[in-house]
């Protein structure tokens, strides 16, 4: 679970009565609000939800609880995004919710300790480069005043490495989650620059994770892909797409395009049979609460994970070509039974399924959820099989194949 909640989720999308002007990412209020005019809010105008940030519905265990029960095994929030404000007690800023805000709680404390209590592991993603607050911190490339070399290094120094430094020494991490993008992070991002955060995160903390949205994959542990971009093969590294409900990240209250459960399913499954993670986003509202529209659709993929989660985690993409009727994932331990998942993205197809190039006969197939075994035939080209008569499918059938070793 990716949670984007800050600020920016008190207007989430419209300020004043107006609309924002660009993608609809409410995140971005600030500086899109007036798109295409380039004149971002006012510092003292936008700092106005200062005092307006109580979210009295934040609740960290219920967050996690959620995440938990859609069958997520990590949450990564937002604790400080291109406004530059911090959703912990900074020492090194006081641009941050217990200091600047009537809700005083730290938030980051509350999930990190929530996180934690139900197995689930915690990264941050930090806005390492847009920084809109900090003299030095970047800015959107059509803003004129860009900050030189010197001010960038001052905002590095005295901003970003010790936010990122007291973050990993009061939490200890799983992960960090950077941003940056296109070709206008590339002088501000210097390899210098980058090898200096990098080498703090290792020294503190030698296992915790980065994504290559830090500036480069050199260095770093799994590819972030663009928003909402599925790799259409499997990439043959780590990697992770990140993704939305609708349209926004940040809660966006005109935002009503919600992806149906079956596109998030697809998601998932493609993601995983093409060997990488899916991280589906949030954006809780500025009361600090999941819309309905969301906790609807993490139960149901809750309810479909309670039943096929064994096809997804600790699987690898399968070594067989991709089948036009849906995906394939396998899992094969050492001195363990092997097991080959089918997921059926058309189950009421007539044809019977092949999976092309699998030659070893399984000892059982069925149709995970149920008692209902599969009858297999082998051919020429590989292993065929059909669905059961009368099985619910429901969702996205998967039929698991279970082999002595493979
Ligand atoms: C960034 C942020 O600007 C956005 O607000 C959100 O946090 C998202 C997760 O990340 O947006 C991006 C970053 C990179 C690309 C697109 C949007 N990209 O590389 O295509």
């Amino acid at each position: 679970m990716f949670i984007h909640f800050g600020l920016y989720s008190i207007p989430a999308g419209v300020w004043k009565g107006k609309r924002m002007g660009r993608n609809d990412y409410a995140e971005w209020i600030r500086y899109q609000l007036n798109w295409p005019d380039v004149n971002p809010i006012p510092k003292e105008e936008y700092d106005t939800l200062l005092a307006e940030f109580n979210p009295t519905g934040f609740d960290a265990e219920a967050w996690a609880q959620m995440a938990k029960d859609a069958g997520m095994r990590y949450m990564v929030v937002v604790l400080k995004h291109h406004d530059g404000f911090a959703l912990w007690n900074s020492q090194v800023s006081d641009y941050n919710v217990v200091k600047a805000t009537p809700f005083k709680r730290d938030i980051a404390a509350e999930l990190v300790t929530a996180c934690r209590k139900l197995g689930l592991k915690i990264g941050f993603y930090y806005s390492h480069w847009q920084d809109w607050e900090f003299p030095g911190g970047g800015l959107p490339k059509w803003e004129a005043h860009q900050p030189d070399d010197k001010a960038v290094d001052y905002y590095w120094d005295t901003k970003c490495l010790p936010q990122v430094k007291e973050l990993l020494e009061k939490f200890s991490p799983d992960l960090f989650w950077f941003d940056s993008w296109g070709e206008e992070c590339k002088t501000y991002l210097t390899n210098d620059r980058l090898d200096r955060l990098i080498r703090l995160i290792r020294s503190i903390k030698s296992d915790c994770l980065i994504n290559s949205r830090i500036g480069r994959v050199e260095g770093v542990d799994f590819i972030s892909n663009d928003d909402n971009s599925f790799p259409d093969q499997n990439l043959g590294v780590p990697w992770e797409t990140s993704g939305t409900f609708n349209e926004s990240w940040s809660y966006h209250r005109l935002d009503t395009k919600w992806k149906p459960l079956a596109q998030l399913l697809s998601h998932l499954i493609d993601s995983a049979s093409r060997g990488g993670n899916y991280q589906l986003n949030v954006g809780p509202t500025g009361e600090g609460v999941f819309q309905p529209a969301a906790i609807e659709r993490l139960q149901q993929i809750g309810k479909w994970m309670q039943v096929h989660g064994a096809a997804i985690y600790e699987t690898r993409p399968a070594p067989y070509s991709e089948p036009r009727w849906g995906r394939l994932t396998q899992k094969k331990n050492p001195g363990t039974p092997a097991f080959l998942y089918a997921f059926i993205y058309e189950p009421s197809s007539d044809e019977p399924f092949l999976i092309e190039g699998m030659n070893d006969m399984p000892k059982r197939a069925w149709v995970m959820g149920t008692d209902k075994g599969v009858a297999i035939q082998k051919t020429d080209s590989g292993i065929q099989f059909r669905l059961p008569d009368k099985v619910s499918v429901d969702r996205v059938p998967v039929v698991c194949f279970e082999f002595e070793s493979l």
